[in-house]
């Protein structure tokens, strides 16, 4: 069976929910970088997938958008025995995609607010959506910290959907927003989740990139050294 193609950026926060998700589905995946500055492969991509935003998931012809859909998908479809990120128990399964939710909403929504911000104009600049998404971040971090006290990961023992969220939207949200003191199991989770291989692989992959993220200044030494660029 030939592996799908997942269309992606490796600077994309959403691309690498999916990519965490494949490695620890054991799924191979065939990329194919996306390059939206090239009319050409806009409109192709376009031409899948009107509503423009990546990753993108093809299988035998099949076009899966949506990054929970596609991790729903790889699991059905192509995990390796054994491996799963939404449990097969009911509630524990609602858990898993509240978790997803909550992140992609409240977490990654307003750290795109803030990257939004920056790639607009100078005098297009919305002080107002900023500190709206600063707030937002704030909420989110107070209901998290609370949430995995005492917790590895967000449900149950097992890593799952909703740490693959996670783990990019904390990544580039505290490049804007810095934790407040005394979230410490926040804190300790963030470290769980840099430490977890996949996500450290991916990672890894985006380091020649992370010159290009706009909220670069506030991402840690150890992910990007401005100097060293
Ligand atoms: N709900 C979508 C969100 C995907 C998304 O926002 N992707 C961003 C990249 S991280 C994107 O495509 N941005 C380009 C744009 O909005 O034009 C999903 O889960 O796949």
């Amino acid at each position: 069976m030939p592996a799908p193609t997942l269309h992606y950026h490796p600077l994309s926060s959403y691309c690498h929910k999916v990519l965490i998700a494949a490695d620890v589905l054991g799924v191979a995946l065939d990329r194919q970088l996306l390059d939206f500055a090239d009319p050409a492969a806009r409109a192709a991509y376009l031409a899948m997938w009107p509503i423009g935003k990546m990753p993108l998931l093809v299988d035998r012809g099949r076009v899966i958008p949506e990054t929970s859909i596609i991790i729903e998908y790889l699991q059905q479809h192509h995990a390796q025995t054994g491996h799963a990120l939404i449990p097969s128990a009911p509630d524990a399964a609602l858990a898993v995609r509240l978790w997803d939710r909550f992140f992609d909403q409240y977490v990654m929504t307003p750290m795109q607010a803030f990257t939004a911000d920056l790639l607009r104009p100078e005098a297009d600049r919305d002080a107002g959506s900023v500190a709206k998404a600063g707030q937002d971040l704030a909420t989110a971090y107070t209901v998290i910290e609370r949430h995995v006290e005492g917790r590895r990961w967000l449900v149950g023992d097992a890593f799952s959907l909703a740490d693959c969220a996670a783990a990019p939207a904390l990544f580039y949200a505290l490049a804007y927003a810095p934790l407040p003191p005394g979230h410490r199991h926040l804190s300790a989770y963030f470290e769980r989740l840099m430490d977890h291989p996949a996500v450290a692989a991916t990672v890894d992959q985006a380091r020649p990139y992370f010159g290009f993220f706009p909220g670069r200044a506030g991402l840690a030494r150890r992910f990007f050294d401005p100097d060293g660029a």
